[in-house]
């Protein structure tokens, strides 16, 4: 996969793209990363990449020129191209969503900065993503975050595929880990993970799995796949509750 990103920071995606799975990823050739510099893209000696809004008020917002000029540069013919603006205004970043994603070729990133862009650059944007409901500096952020949730489902990049099937299996959330020592801080690792039971073993997860979602994430609840026992247990922690 292809990714181009245009930033006015090109050094913050050095360091998060050379270590641990995305560099191998790299290494690998299944990330094509490239980063590039918005203020190459403009054309005054200044290299000015901000202007006043029209309307008044605080803040700058983003010239249009520099940017189509850049996106336009990196789409080149490529129809096949998604480009993403990531921004507090936009659709919700998801699983679903990385997973959509992660089956596009060719994705260009746009990190806004200031209040964000002028609005005519809107019609060459094909998605404008959320990754939630705050305010951050920039887009340099959320762009990282959409690469790895994207890049770490690209076939090849993670050891193994059965985590991602797991994963993907019910949109629960996870069942609580433990490793070595077998008692630590008084407390023991519950014994049917010591028991060998695979059986019971799956069982006592997708038990930690849902009691974990019902009481942290019941949102989740109305979109996971449940067996008719398992949705009398949560109406019956829900009657429990009353
Ligand atoms: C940004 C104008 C975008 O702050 C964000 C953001 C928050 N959730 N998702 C994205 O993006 C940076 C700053 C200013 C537009």
């Amino acid at each position: 996969m292809k990714i181009d990103v245009i930033t006015i920071f090109p050094g913050m995606f050095v360091s998060p793209f050379a270590e641990s799975i995305m560099q191998r990823a790299r290494e690998k050739g299944l990330l094509q990363l490239e980063v590039h510099d918005l203020r190459d893209y403009c054309h005054d000696r200044h290299r000015v990449v901000d202007d006043y809004p029209y309307g008044g008020g605080a803040g700058m917002v983003m010239r249009p020129e520099p940017a189509l000029r850049a996106i336009s540069a990196l789409r080149g013919e490529d129809s096949s191209a998604q480009v993403l603006l990531p921004t507090p205004v936009g659709e919700p970043f998801s699983q679903d969503l990385a997973e959509e994603l992660s089956r596009i070729g060719h994705l260009i990133i746009f990190c806004p900065h200031y209040e964000g862009i002028d609005e005519r650059v809107s019609r060459h944007i094909d998605r404008e993503v959320s990754l939630g409901d705050y305010i951050l500096t920039g887009g340099e952020l959320p762009a990282m975050v959409i690469i790895d949730a994207v890049v770490r489902l690209l076939p090849g990049v993670l050891g193994s595929s059965a985590s991602l099937e797991e994963e993907s299996f019910s949109p629960l959330l996870e069942y609580p880990h433990y490793t070595r020592p077998a008692e630590y801080e008084g407390e023991r690792v519950p014994e049917v993970l010591l028991s060998g039971h695979h059986a019971r073993i799956r069982e006592w997860r997708r038990l930690q799995a849902l009691r974990r979602t019902y009481e942290r994430r019941p949102d989740l609840l109305e979109r996971a796949s449940l067996s008719e026992v398992e949705k009398e247990l949560v109406a019956r922690w829900r009657r429990e509750a009353q």
